[in-house]
Order: structure tokens, then C-alpha cells, then sequence
């Protein structure tokens, strides 16, 4: 566990992204450094979730090609409980084409992602032209994105040199990408946030590839700011008691990285 600036401190940083600032300045209000991964198929149970875990979340993750019943109304009730509760939205839409392909993705067809999610993510693969294809469409809305420069399955392809590649993607635009999809901590600017997924109680992992780590690994050890995390609270009996718990779990390993 090493010393370094709070959320709060980074929130006023000269150069932080408006977007990223405002996710600090949540983490830090509602002392959560907890992403619920709402990867449920009905929109009604999605919103019920955001509506019951919304105070102990900064942000909530959907993947609404999952859902079986997505409707535009849908979308406008979520933002709803986002400004009722204060958490961000994030569409983890994982972009990957070219930066033409990716702006009709992210602004148009059925979902209009860019009219309601503050935070998307994209593949580094295709090469920068990928961020500015979102870039042109979120930054006049005040949207930001985050890179997948790690992933948490089993024989990831992100790593070593590529890892280092979306760093250097990230640093050349980061009037719109504001942190990072990873393990750990990987970049020194204070300014990006490294978001976490794979996050469980207990270590282990699933039948598909997803590897799990803890909070306090995550956290503490590894230097990220956000976990993500999904089964660990949608599978426990109790789905509001487990959020809590990863919430207090979460924020005692960020107070013991800050030596406090
Ligand atoms: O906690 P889980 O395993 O139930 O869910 C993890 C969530 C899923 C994945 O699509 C997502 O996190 N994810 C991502 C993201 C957020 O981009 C990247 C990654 O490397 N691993 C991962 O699990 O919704």
C-alpha cells in the first residue's frame, strides 16, 4: 500500500476532465468506490437495482444489448435514478471499429447510447481513430470514455507492450478519455481513473475465464480506484447487504492505501 493524493484532491486537479472530477467528487461524498455491473435481462429488475443499491454506488455499469425489453423510456427512467441517487452511468459497449463505424454506434441505431450514458469504454485495437470517432459525438454532450488497456479473463491478449500502447492513446486524448479499464494501477497521472472489474469477496473464477480478485488486492495492493463488480452482489441472497458490503470493503481498502 503506497501514499497518494484522495479522490478528492484529485477531483480539482488543474487538468482533470470535468466528467472524471464529478465521479471523484461522488467516490468521495458517498464514500463509495463501488460500480454495481448491473448485468440483469429485464429493464424493470435493472431499475429496481439502481433504485435499491443506488446510495452505496459511484456508478452503475449496463450492457442494455443484454436486455430483453430495452425501450427509450427505459433510458430516461434510469437517468431519473441517476440524478435521484448520484451515480454516473457507464455503457460498457466495449466499441471496437473504426472511429466512422463507432460514431453511429455510440450516437444512433436503437440504443442512442451518447443521449444517456455519461461514461463509455472502447477497445484500443483499432487505433486512435476509434476514440475520435466517440470523441466527436460525447465530448460536446460532456461524455467521457475509458480504454480497456487490461483484461480480467484468462489469457488476455491486453498486456505488456499493447498495455502500454493504450496509455499513450489515452495521454493523446485525454480531452475525452478519463482513465482506464485494467487490473491496476498502470498510469502516474493522478487525472485518469483505473477501474477494476473481475472483483469478488474470494478469489477463484468462473467456468468461462473470469478471473477474481479481491477489493483489498484491488484496491490496496494494485492501486486502482473503481471495482466492478457484478455476480459477487447480483448472485448473494441479499443484494443490497452484499453492495454494502463491498462498499465498506472497497473504502477501507482506499483509507488504508491513503494511510489513514
Ligand atoms: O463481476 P462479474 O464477473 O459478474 O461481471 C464483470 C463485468 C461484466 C464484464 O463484461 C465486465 O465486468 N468486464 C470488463 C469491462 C467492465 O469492461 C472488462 C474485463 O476485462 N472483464 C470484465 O469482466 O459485465
Amino acid at each position: 500500500c503506497m501514499e497518494e493524493l484522495s479522490y478528492a484532491n484529485r477531483a480539482t486537479l488543474p487538468n482533470i476532465h470535468p466528467l472524471a472530477s464529478k465521479l471523484l467528487k461522488i467516490m468521495e461524498e458517498k464514500k463509495s468506490n463501488l460500480s454495481l455491473s448491473a448485468d440483469v435481462t429485464s429493464s424493470e429488475e435493472l431499475l429496481q437495482l439502481a433504485d435499491s443499491l443506488g446510495p452505496s454506488i459511484c456508478m452503475l455499469k449496463t450492457h442494455v444489448d443484454i436486455l430483453k425489453d430495452y425501450t427509450a423510456a427505459f433510458s430516461q427512467k434510469l437517468q431519473a435514478l441517476a440524478e435521484k441517487h448520484n451515480f454516473l452511468i457507464f455503457e460498457d459497449r466495449k466499441f471496437a471499429d473504426i472511429g466512422n463505424t463507432v460514431k453511429h454506434q455510440y450516437e444512433g441505431g436503437l440504443y442512442q447510447i451518447s443521449s444517456w450514458s455519461h461514461i463509455v469504454n472502447a477497445h484500443a485495437v483499432p487505433g486512435p481513430g476509434v476514440v475520435k470517432g466517440l470523441s466527436a459525438v460525447g465530448k460536446p454532450l460532456g461524455r467521457g470514455c475509458l480504454l480497456i488497456a487490461q483484461m480480467s479473463s484468462q489469457g488476455s491478449l491486453a498486456t505488456g507492450e499493447y498495455t502500454n500502447a493504450v496509455l499513450q492513446m489515452a495521454e493523446e486524448q485525454s480531452d475525452f478519455v478519463i482513465g482506464f479499464i485494467c487490473g491496476s494501477k498502470i498510469s502516474k497521472r493522478p487525472e485518469f481513473i483505473h477501474m477494476t472489474p473481475g472483483v469478488q469477496m474470494q478469489a477463484g473464477g468462473d467456468v468461462l475465464g473470469q478471473q477474481y480478485s479481491t477489493p483489498e488486492e484491488v484496491l490496496c495492493n494494485k492501486g486502482s480506484d473503481v471495482i466492478i463488480v457484478g455476480r459477487g452482489i447480483l448472485e448473494a441472497p441479499d443484494r443490497l447487504k452484499a453492495a454494502e458490503s463491498y462498499r465498506k470493503s472497497g473504502w477501507e481498502a482506499y483509507t488504508k492505501r491513503l494511510g489513514q
